[in-house]
């Protein structure tokens, strides 16, 4: 088994000596999609508990600042797989498609030994390379009766899409591979992401829960005239019928005629025990939402409280199902030797700035969350800058395998291993492409350090923004250009032209 070289721990429950050196390291790698920071509660217990979720947290590390390098699914996923920027990568925009045919880290682990598989949402057009199993959603996938292309041959499987997802997975781990050798699973799920249909089961989730209102949810973002452009707010464009589900059966509600019929369609692609379910529980919703007739703030406050309350009983799901695969590592013994990382392909805004989506460069959508599990590595708080980037060399280097001089990333290992570099990185590096498209967020791209963040909106408009994190952390006040911020404002600037050199952006060129 040449090539696997395992992290000999320093943990009581570690086996010493040859036969902690010969254990290779397995890694399960779970990533949801749009999950934000603020519902998850190893971050933030405002909103809901995760206990499933925090249980990785519990027995490993919280990355504190963790980030990606482009705020959307398709760019962050090849960001994830390559270890490189999106436009290295070529993957800069969700209408990309991605070639397979270049360095991933999936390939190297397979050329090193390990069993290689990836399960649920992909969203990068071509076939996945590099896996041994692969079995994955078409485009987004739907949350109801979805169909798998499983290793290229599509199927419809009935029931709920995260419930589908952990029994592929566990069917995979318990049955499929080879148990010889070290695997690598990336359990990718479709979930929260829009419209955030919860399972039947889960329906009446926080039914008594008012969630709390984000202080700037009526933002009118003076001096922010991308955030002003934008069309991904609560009140103007959430949809009643597709988002919110409110699909009468007597066909008197309408709404957006672009996603009015989707709306419709998601609802009518149940199986008739999903339908009776649904109707049972949104029925007299639909019945009090058409008898109240709702306006202005009363009408905004009551699409939150929908969307919160859709988007937390999803992530219940999640939650649930990822206790499922930590309850089968743990019978199975492979806890210990095993590193399990949760993260997301980025975070979401939870009406914060009057928001759902993601894209910006502002701190709800620029981090994600991520937590490591590594047997016998650092407990507690990891607060340096990491980025998406920085998954590939960590796996890479935990596997025993030489990182590729052409990774960008930096490998996460001797911050899982309680080391405290004094070189790491200062600053982060961001920029984001998909413009014109849903939700008008115009392109941008920008550098954060660990107080301050720039960022150059660019194409057809020319906006910098600046902003003080220690002393407004929401974004609310654009301090480019006001006096006082001159200093800064050149260091900042200095700092994003050395990183687009680094990285070699061609936008510097
Ligand atoms: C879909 C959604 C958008 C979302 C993008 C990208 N619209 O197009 O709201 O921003 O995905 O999301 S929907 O009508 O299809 O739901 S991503 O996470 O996959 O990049
Ligand atoms: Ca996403």
């Amino acid at each position: 088994m040449t090539g696997i070289a395992a992290f000999a721990g320093t943990s009581c429950s570690q086996p010493s000596g040859e036969q902690a050196v010969q254990k290779p390291l397995n890694i399960l790698y779970i990533m949801t999609d749009d999950h934000s920071f603020q519902t998850l509660s190893a971050y933030d217990g405002r909103y809901i508990q995760t206990p499933n979720i925090d249980r990785i947290a519990k027995d490993g590390v919280r990355f504190t600042n963790s980030f990606v390098a482009n705020s959307i699914s398709g760019p962050s996923r090849a960001c994830m797989l390559t270890g490189k920027h999106s436009h290295k990568n070529g993957f800069i925009d969700n209408a990309h498609t991605f070639d397979g045919s270049q360095q991933t880290f999936p390939k190297l682990l397979r050329q090193a030994g390990y069993q290689t598989a990836m399960i649920g949402k992909w969203h990068l057009t071509s076939d996945p390379t590099g896996f041994d199993y692969w079995n994955i959603l078409i485009g987004q996938g739907d949350y109801y009766n979805p169909t798998f292309i499983d290793n290229g041959e599509k199927r419809q499987i009935e029931g709920y899409a995260t419930n589908i997802t952990t029994d592929l997975a566990l069917d995979w781990l318990s049955n499929k591979r080879d148990k010889d050798k070290p695997f690598c699973l990336l359990l990718h799920h479709k979930a929260p992401h829009r419209t955030w249909m919860p399972d039947t089961c889960d329906l009446r989730l926080y039914d008594d829960v008012t969630f709390p209102l984000p202080e700037n949810f009526y933002d009118e973002y003076a001096g922010r005239t991308a955030a002003a452009e934008q069309e991904m707010s609560i009140i103007k464009d959430m949809d009643i019928v597709y988002d919110l589900k409110m699909a009468d059966k007597e066909n008197e509600i309408h709404s957006n005629p672009n996603l009015e019929g989707a709306g419709r369609y998601i609802y009518n692609n149940l199986n008739p025990d999903q339908k009776a379910a649904w109707d049972a529980y949104y029925d007299p919703i639909i019945a009090d939402f058409k008898a109240k007739k709702r306006t202005g703030k009363e009408l905004a406050e009551w699409k939150f409280q929908r969307y919160m309350h859709d988007y937390c009983r999803v992530i219940h799901s999640v939650d649930r199902n990822i206790g499922r695969v930590l309850d089968y590592l743990e019978e199975q013994g492979l806890m210990e030797n095993t590193l399990i990382v949760y993260t997301s392909d980025q975070g979401f805004y939870m009406g914060e700035h009057g928001w759902f989506d993601k894209r910006f460069m502002y701190e709800e959508s620029f981090r994600t969350p991520l937590l490591m599990r590594l047997p016998g590595g650092k407990r507690g708080d990891i607060p340096q800058l990491v980025q998406n980037i920085d998954y590939a060399p960590t796996f890479l280097e935990l596997a025993g395998v030489t990182v590729p001089s052409d990774i960008q990333g930096e490998s996460l290992l001797p911050l899982l291993k309680g080391e405290e570099p004094n070189d790491w990185r200062d600053a982060l590096y961001y920029h984001y492409y998909e413009y014109p498209a849903e939700h008008a967020v115009k392109k941008h791209y920008g550098v954060r350090d660990d107080r301050y963040k720039l960022i150059h909106f660019y194409d057809d408009i020319d906006q910098w923004e600046l902003y003080d994190l220690q002393t407004d952390p929401t974004e609310m006040h654009n301090l480019y250009g006001q006096p006082g911020y001159e200093e800064v404002t050149q260091r900042m600037m200095t700092k994003l032209k050395e990183l687009q050199r680094q990285y070699d952006d061609p936008i510097d060129k």
